[in-house]
């Protein structure tokens, strides 16, 4: 209840700011594109992680507005980069099942490219395997549109839900991410490692590029790697940092 309240007044009152995590391209480890990652502060009740105030948020309603506010500052921030000499870095969003059916997605996500005049190559959004269980047909609609608008749509914590992988074919995703959850064992465990494997070969199969979460050893990097996984992230690589972290 407390944390529900003050979730309430987190927008009005500037309590949330975004982290950014790297995604390198697995060979050159290269900078490819940053996962945005919300964080939330209070005076009285400090910090409050996302695995803890998300889940209350998508109960109350409240994670619609909030994710609205993270697009917002996502597009605004990738548009900064753009303008720099670094040069244009895709930011990749989570996005919540009922942020993803909510009537005026569509509408906002055109908004804040045009206000912020970011191009639809420097966004991309994250789904799992939750949101598409859910009012099956409109999420197809919406991720049909969102491709349309140019704009990349990944599977996130890939492996960990609900995998009927009738989702595969019936949704239009460019990029799958393995979760951290099968990446972590592949050095200690052969059934592990099949598994990974055996991702990958599906995911290229259906035309998805593979990214690995969780990297945390260069074994794992090397493994991966060649296992034909395009792009590592993890705390190997890197936490998630400040924007001005990623710039420099
Ligand atoms: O950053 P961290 O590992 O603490 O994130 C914990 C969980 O919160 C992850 O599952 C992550 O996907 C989720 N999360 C982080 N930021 C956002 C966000 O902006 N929107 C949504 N819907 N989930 C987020
Ligand atoms: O569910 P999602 O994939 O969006 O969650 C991303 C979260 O995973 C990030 O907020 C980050 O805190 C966490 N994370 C990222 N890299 C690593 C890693 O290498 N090891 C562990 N244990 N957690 C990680
Ligand atoms: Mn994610
Ligand atoms: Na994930």
């Amino acid at each position: 209840l407390l944390i529900d309240e003050a979730l309430q007044h987190a927008i009005a009152r500037n309590e949330f700011h975004l982290v950014y995590q790297p995604i390198v391209e697995a060979r050159s480890r290269k900078l490819s594109k940053v996962e945005a990652l919300i964080r939330w502060s209070t005076p009285s009740l400090g910090f409050v992680g996302p695995d803890r105030f998300i889940p209350i948020a998508e109960e109350s309603g409240l994670i619609v507005e909030i994710g609205c506010w993270v697009l917002q500052e996502a597009t605004r921030q990738a548009r900064s980069w753009a303008d720099e000499a670094a040069g244009p870095i895709c930011v990749s969003v989570n996005v919540s099942a009922a942020q993803l059916v909510d009537p005026d997605f569509l509408l906002l996500l055109r908004e804040f490219l045009a206000r912020s005049g970011a191009a639809p190559d420097e966004l991309e959004i994250e789904l799992t395997e939750r949101v598409l269980i859910d009012e099956a047909d409109t999420v197809i609609r919406v991720i049909d549109a969102v491709n349309a608008m140019g704009i990349g749509v990944s599977l996130d914590d890939f492996g960990t839900g609900y995998s009927s992988l009738s989702y595969l074919t019936r949704f239009h995703l460019q990029t799958l991410k393995i979760d951290r959850a099968f990446v972590n064992g592949i050095e200690h465990s052969e059934r592990n490692l099949a598994l990974v494997r055996a991702i990958i070969a599906m995911g290229h199969s259906l035309g998805m590029k593979i990214v690995a979460e969780g990297v945390e050893t260069e074994e794992q990097a090397r493994m991966l790697t060649e296992l034909g996984c395009e792009y590592l992230q993890g705390y190997l690589i890197s936490r998630p940092v400040p924007a001005a972290e990623i710039r420099r």
